[in-house]
């Protein structure tokens, strides 16, 4: 994936019937390779059009002597193109068979098959984004919320690498300031300013402690969370489900033990993408399929960021209720009771559960309430008090791990400066921490990095 004077190609619209496919040539033959393979209607050579320019024509087997599709052709010439190399989109007929026909054809005049990522690999090893710009790209791509692909575009548009390069300028001239005496140590008394390095060091280290708590949130919102709907047969789950869905997704029977599988689909609660799963009820059975759904439920129950405990509030509460109470009660629960439609909201409510939700899936009454209590229940859980939209928000583990290898290179720098550390230790933390946070933007980085990152994304971008 280092031949970056290789011309590439690739499928860049998902595979399978679409309006139009997009096969994208990039590097410095991209012009001249798709010149082969394209004749516009005006008889005019790509090489000749202007740069960012749409011409209509037809794609060309020279070989064969034949049409393939009819098709247009942006002409984009560097640098100003995705990855600062001349670039060529063809945009052909929808479905599998043009956009291969054009790849074989782009193939046999000698462009190389992209590797997943490495238009954009190219874009950062041209210099046009940096490292945390590229990852964005791919959180756009799989952003499952407007709040997701809004905090990726804010990362794409490069707000947390100008944070990121403001602090390792403070860093850089720090580094400088402990190297510059390692060589002097008989004038450090003097000129060295321990004093205002150890403000320096405390203040970029509360900076990035504040990014570093922000990831828990940031990873909600572009991971989302799991919420998994229990309780005992009948108390209304999936009528639940289809209430917080507002669609029919799950059956609803008076039957008890009606669901026997996970149920699973998805929703978005303020920009909070979730991923909710109905489950069958929970009792003793003899019913083989019964008893697997049962134990998916406890699965469910396992696995789910958040779980949903239903109670029938027009029913007191049995054994079977408590032991669900029991297998809860290490999770984030929130507590619904559900057919208050019935009982209104008085009835026998057992006392220290929280927080409780009295709702009707029958109605939709207190299903807003839910969501909000879901919310909640998720940023507690990410140890934020739900931090402005504004706010920088970290959304990567790599970033998180990087910015706490940061933090904790100036813990050394700061400890050895207390404890008068010679200065050539004290130099190697200090480096350290300018080091780590090069990482986030690329500016230090190593094929293991890069391999991460780009392996992540998807052919053609
Ligand atoms: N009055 C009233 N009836 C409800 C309410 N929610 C569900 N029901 C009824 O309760 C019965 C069971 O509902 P389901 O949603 O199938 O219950 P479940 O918990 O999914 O049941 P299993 O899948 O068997 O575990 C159905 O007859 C529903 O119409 C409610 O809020 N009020
Ligand atoms: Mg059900």
């Amino acid at each position: 994936m280092n031949h970056i004077e290789d011309t590439i190609a690739a499928i860049s619209t998902p595979p399978g019937e679409g309006g139009i496919g997009i096969v994208r040539i990039s590097g410095s033959s991209a012009v001249s390779i798709a010149d082969k393979i394209f004749i516009s209607s005006k008889n005019r050579r790509l090489s000749e059009l202007k740069s960012h320019s749409l011409t209509h024509g037809f794609v060309w087997d020279r070989g064969a002597n034949k049409r393939i599709d009819e098709a247009l052709a942006t002409v984009m010439r560097a640098p100003n193109t995705y990855t600062r190399e001349d670039v060529v989109e063809i945009n052909c007929h929808g479905g599998m068979q043009a956009v291969k026909a054009v790849m074989f054809l782009l193939l046999k005049e000698g462009a190389r098959i992209a590797e997943p990522g490495e238009f954009t690999k190219r874009a950062f090893l041209n210099g046009r984004i940096d490292l945390s710009q590229a990852e964005a790209v791919i959180d756009i791509i799989r952003a499952k919320s407007d709040r997701a692909e809004t905090l990726a575009l804010s990362q794409l548009e490069g707000r947390l690498s100008s944070k990121i390069s403001a602090l390792r300028e403070q860093l850089a001239e720090l580094c400088a300031h402990i190297e510059a005496h390692i060589d002097f140590p008989e004038d450090e008394p003097e000129t060295m300013d321990k004093a205002g390095i150890l403000a320096t060091v405390d203040s970029v280290k509360n900076e990035l402690k504040k990014l570093s708590e922000s990831y828990e949130e940031g990873r909600l919102f572009r991971e989302g969370v799991s919420v998994a709907i229990v309780g005992k047969p009948n108390v209304g789950k999936s009528s639940l489900l289809n209430a917080i869905l507002e669609k029919d997704r799950a059956i609803v029977t008076e039957i008890p033990g009606t669901t026997r599988d996970v149920i699973e689909d998805s929703l978005n609660i303020k920009g909070l993408p979730v991923r909710i799963m109905d489950t069958a009820g929970i009792r003793d059975s003899h019913d083989l399929a019964e008893i697997e759904g049962v134990r998916r439920s406890l699965k469910a129950i396992d696995r789910a960021d958040i779980v949903i405990a239903v109670l029938d509030a027009s029913k007191s509460m049995d054994g079977a209720d408590q032991e669900l109470l029991e297998k809860v009660q290490d999770k984030k629960t929130v507590y619904l009771f559900n057919k208050t439609d019935i009982t209104g909201a008085d009835f026998d409510e057992p006392s220290g559960l929280s927080p409780v939700v009295k709702a009707s899936a029958k109605t939709g009454k207190g299903i807003e309430l839910l969501k909000e209590e879901i919310y909640s229940a998720c940023l507690a859980n990410s140890g934020s008090k739900g931090v402005a939209s504004e706010d920088l928000l970290i959304t990567n583990l790599r970033h998180k791990q990087a910015i706490d290898k940061a933090i904790h290179a100036l813990e050394e720098t700061k400890t050895g400066l207390e404890t008068n550390l010679h200065l050539e230790f004290v130099a190697v933390s200090s480096r350290e921490s300018l080091d780590s946070l090069g990482e986030i933007i690329g500016a230090v980085t190593s094929d293991d990095i890069l391999n991460r990152v780009f392996s992540q994304f998807c052919i053609g971008k």
